[in-house]
């Protein structure tokens, strides 16, 4: 048995994957302890890569969030989001597979399938606190059993924050011996200007209907900082004019509701006032064009 204090320090890539909703996002927030990555109750919302560190004493997690693979249709922004997953899960050193608590379904296994087979996994099945009884979930563990070797199967709640801990010494087994990648404070890899477009985005996702989200993207057109106030102008992109309409809303109402929501979180995560200026431009076909995909960092 190795000495106490004896054991190398750790640190390695986790790629977070699974279907669309299960929770993936939710996850790496809750083992950042901070909102870093963008949730809604709509499938698809994650469009970008994001690591979020979390460093302990003797392992620093570099937690991967991925895109679900895209299946509602082939677009070029799509190809790109296929592609990031599949980068993502190239270079990690560990896998995250969440599921939800005890339903299978063939969109999971269809992602199981895509996993590399050399790269360990630890399952997650999260969502337990919507479980009537825990009981289902032996029979689901047996299930997943079948479908591949596990490092481990572990329950927890990503928005309770129940059995976080022990997914962490799950996974922290499976990483390489290595010093941290990143200073002991860093949450994320992103800057604020990232993360400025993405508190908007997450607000499109939330607070407007089933389609107009999937057609929106959002530049951030200058972030300038005095002192502890920061002042961002961004631009929403729309597809057609009559997304415009409803994501201005009548008198600007629905518009001024978003950028008020995402000026909090911001000021929140940032942790000092911020100025947001927020306009909407048409520009049709914005997802087909290599050019801008470039721009929007996809
Ligand atoms: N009840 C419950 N809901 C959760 C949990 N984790 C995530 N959710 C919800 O599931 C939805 C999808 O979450 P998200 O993290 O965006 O999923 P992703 O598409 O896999 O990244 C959101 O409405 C979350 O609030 C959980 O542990 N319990
Ligand atoms: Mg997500």
């Amino acid at each position: 048995m190795a000495e106490p204090g004896t054991a190398p320090h750790r640190c390695g890539y986790v790629a977070i994957v699974g279907r669309p909703s299960v929770g993936k996002s939710t996850l790496l927030n809750a083992l950042v302890g901070n909102r870093i990555s963008i949730t809604s109750r709509k499938p698809q919302t994650t469009r970008h890569r994001i690591t979020g560190i979390v460093t302990e004493p003797d392992v620093q997690f570099l937690f991967v969030d991925t895109p679900g693979f895209q299946t509602r249709h082939r677009s070029p922004l799509n190809d790109r989001l296929n592609r990031a997953v599949t980068d993502g899960l190239a270079s990690a050193d560990a896998i995250v597979f969440v599921v939800e608590g005890a339903r299978l379904t063939a969109a999971d296994r269809e992602v199981l399938a895509l996993l590399p087979p050399r790269v360990p996994v630890v399952a997650a099945l999260n969502k337990t606190d919507a479980l009537d009884d825990r009981d289902v979930l032996l029979p689901a563990i047996a299930a997943l059993s079948t479908l591949r070797e596990f490092a481990a199967i572990v329950p927890i709640s990503a928005e309770r924050g129940d059995g976080l801990d022990s997914l962490k010494r799950a996974v922290a087994k499976l990483l390489p011996a290595s010093k941290p990648l990143y200073p002991g404070d860093a949450l994320t890899d992103r800057d604020e200007r990232f993360l400025a477009a993405e508190f908007i985005r997450e607000k499109l996702f939330r607070q407007l209907g089933d389609e107009v989200p999937y057609a929106t993207a959002v530049v951030i057109e200058s972030f300038e900082q005095e002192g502890s106030l920061r002042r961002i102008r961004a631009t929403i992109l729309v597809d057609k004019p009559g997304q415009r309409a409803i994501l201005v809303g009548d008198g600007g109402s629905r518009m001024k509701a978003i950028a008020s929501a995402a000026r909090a979180d911001m000021e929140r995560v940032f942790g000092g006032r911020v100025y947001l200026e927020v306009w909407v431009r048409v520009k049709a076909g914005w997802a087909r064009s290599e050019a801008l995909l470039t721009r929007l960092g996809y």
